[in-house]
């Protein structure tokens, strides 16, 4: 045997070797052995002073650089785009889909509840005391960087001719009007042409869809990423709604061995189906949605009633993430809306009993500061974990969305969820609410044990639009007001983007601002998912209003999508530098919340007609799938 300084001198001049680990390691060892007690001491120390400060900032590591789990690997897989569109598709935003008789045809419902005192489907002018956030001068931005041009156009013609279902056939001054426009639509219709639902539509062999560009195949997702798509073109008689219910009916089969996030399969899959059925009337998708529902209540069959993340859809198992027993705050409580649904149609309560309860642990939960939820609770116990972090970002946003909005399902009268959902909004504005500098964006920043951080992802902009729907449904017109204010600041998130997309995660100035900036993003946050929330409010806020800027900024934020992200090949892809226009890095992925939901908003905010899909009869889930208000309040 060679002694250990040979092999020492043999591991280095082999360093390319495959199994050159082995001798490198022994090498380490002798270096080791050569040290002093001192110096081993100091190194023993400087490894567990790491150790501890790495497990104390995990939960905004955790946030900050999302740990690949089952859930991604299942969006993965469930959200690619094609390889390239087939022949002859016709987009998603066609407009033919507006000749559908029934294509709005949600069920019989009464009208909605009205809070005492207060009235509904009123926009209310803002009034009222204002919370810790004066009130702002109009927004003036004395921004140093390249401006870009206003586009003023409110919809594409393609969308604004068809703005009024319900007056279907035109009258005939409007369509020699339309005639007019003949040309420009032609022009536009090329450019606006988008997808279609076979975007992300699934070969004959279910369970593997075709990637962007390689042809490359990815494992599972495939039915969360149909199932979210085809409830974005539930209008029977349209050639391809029958082609996605010919899938559903012979292809979509849940009888798979697959780990499935609960709370991914029940807005997008649950919540597409239970939407679809309402909006064509055919059992099948109440069937599919029935089965895929029952398939997921192994979830619930934890010591705490809190539901695990991961459940085998196959093997009726379930299990929280490899590394950890908590679940997500965001997850377990935003998939009330599809799962009470659930119940209502089918007469069984056992699905909604199941979310009954974690609404109402966590309702009585310690914990929450003013109303406002840490983002992580724990399966075993039942109680909040890694305290101490509160943000409407990411892992609680759909939190507060799911309070208003299962008050607005129910008809207003589960006082608790609108208690909740004020007490939250007090959290908010105590807490969270600034303004920026120079201009006074109002914005919604992050408490880190105790320590303010001026920082809002993109998904926080899903809150002037519940903020609004609130205040349509009766609670105070100073939710307006905020809901506004918010929804200029979600707007700058794009126009001061040198490519018109908001980054994933903006960091703002706060006064005194040196630089003149509001608006910064840190290097590994300079993405765009193609994320709705930003065009969701738009939606919520035209509706409501009626003031035609936000149609406008809708619109620009289609054009930057058609500039910076569209691909060649068919389909629209997330980016990796929103700060790039000329190199934006395309991702070759897209989202399947991008048909579900972006395209879907966008298109409800280019349609003057507030009887498409009534926000007086649909209550939309987290996922855009409009699910009906109830008739009369659940029992
Ligand atoms: C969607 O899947 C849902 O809206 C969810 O609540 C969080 N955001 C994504 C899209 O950004």
């Amino acid at each position: 045997m060679f002694p250990s300084s040979r092999k020492d001198f043999i591991s280095l001049t082999l360093s390319d070797s495959y199994n050159n680990g082995k001798h490198r390691r022994q090498s380490c060892w002798r270096k080791w052995k050569q040290l002093s007690r001192l110096q081993r001491s100091l190194i023993f120390f400087l490894l567990a002073l790491m150790l501890i400060l790495g497990l104390l900032s995990y939960p905004s590591l955790n946030q900050d650089w999302p740990v690949p789990s089952d859930r991604e690997e299942w969006l993965e897989a469930g959200e690619r785009e094609p390889e390239a569109e087939p022949p002859g598709v016709r987009p998603v935003a066609d407009p033919a889909i507006r000749n559908v008789p029934g294509f709005n045809k949600g069920p019989e419902v009464g009208p909605p509840a009205v809070l005492p005192g207060l009235l509904p489907q009123v926009v209310e002018r803002p009034q009222g005391p204002q919370g810790p956030v004066p009130k702002k001068a109009p927004v003036k931005l004395s921004i140093g960087w390249q401006k870009r041009p206003l586009v003023s156009r409110r919809g594409p013609p393609g969308f604004q001719r068809w703005n009024n279902a319900s007056d279907w056939p035109l009258r005939r001054d409007q369509l020699e009007q339309l005639a007019d426009r003949a040309d420009e639509e032609e022009e536009q219709e090329k450019e606006n042409k988008i997808v279609s639902w076979r975007g992300a539509m699934i070969e004959a062999d279910q369970g593997t869809e075709p990637l962007p560009s390689a042809g490359e195949r990815q494992e599972g997702g495939a039915a969360l990423a149909g199932s979210d798509v085809a409830a974005a073109v539930p209008a029977p008689g349209i050639a391809e709604f029958s082609e996605a219910r010919g899938w559903v009916e012979k292809d979509l089969s849940f009888s798979r061995n697959v780990d499935v996030n609960l709370f991914e399969s029940t807005i997008r899959v649950l919540g597409g189906l239970l939407s679809t059925y309402h909006l064509t009337s055919d059992q099948l998708f109440l069937e599919k949605a029935i089965d895929i529902g029952s398939r997921l209540m192994p979830a619930f069959n934890t010591p705490s009633k809190i539901p695990y993340s991961d459940v085998n859809i196959g093997k009726g198992t379930a299990h929280p993430p490899r590394w950890t027993t908590d679940s997500t705050v965001a997850e377990v409580t935003s998939i009330q809306l599809e799962f009470r649904e659930l119940s209502r149609l089918t007469g069984d309560p056992q699905y909604q009993n199941a979310v009954n309860e974690v609404t109402r642990l966590v309702h009585n939960l310690a914990g929450k500061k003013d109303g406002l939820v840490p983002m992580f609770i724990n399966t075993n116990t039942g109680h909040f974990s890694h305290k101490g972090v509160f943000t409407l970002g990411a892992r609680t946003d759909s939190y507060y969305e799911y309070l208003l909005k299962q008050w607005i399902q129910g008809g207003k009268t589960e006082d608790s969820l609108l208690e909740d959902y004020l007490h939250a909004l007090e959290g908010v504005r105590k807490h969270l609410l600034r303004q920026s500098g120079p201009s006074q964006l109002t914005f919604v920043g992050e408490l880190s044990h105790n320590r303010f951080n001026p920082k809002m992802d993109h998904l926080v902009c899903f809150l002037p639009g519940t903020l609004a729907l609130g205040a349509h449904h009766g609670l105070p017109g100073d939710h307006m007001d905020l809901a506004q204010q918010l929804m200029e600041t979600c707007h700058q998130m794009y126009v001061q983007m040198e490519t018109g997309l908001s980054p994933e995660i903006a960091q703002f100035n706060l006064p005194p601002a040196t630089d003149g900036r509001d608006i910064h993003v840190k290097t590994p946050d300079r993405h765009n998912l193609l994320r709705p929330e930003t065009v969701e409010s738009l939606f919520y806020l035209y509706r409501f209003t009626k003031d035609p800027k936000y149609q406008d900024w809708g619109w620009d934020i289609l054009q930057s999508f058609n500039k910076h992200t569209k691909v060649a090949t068919g389909g629209y892809t997330s980016i990796n530098n929103v700060r790039d226009p000329v190199n934006p890095g395309p991702r070759d992925k897209m989202e399947s919340f991008f048909l579900g939901e972006t395209l879907k908003y966008l298109y409800l905010l280019f349609s003057n007609d507030t009887e498409l899909l009534s926000l007086d009869k649909f209550v939309f889930n987290t996922e855009a799938h409009p699910l009906p208000i109830w008739p009369s309040p659940p029992k």
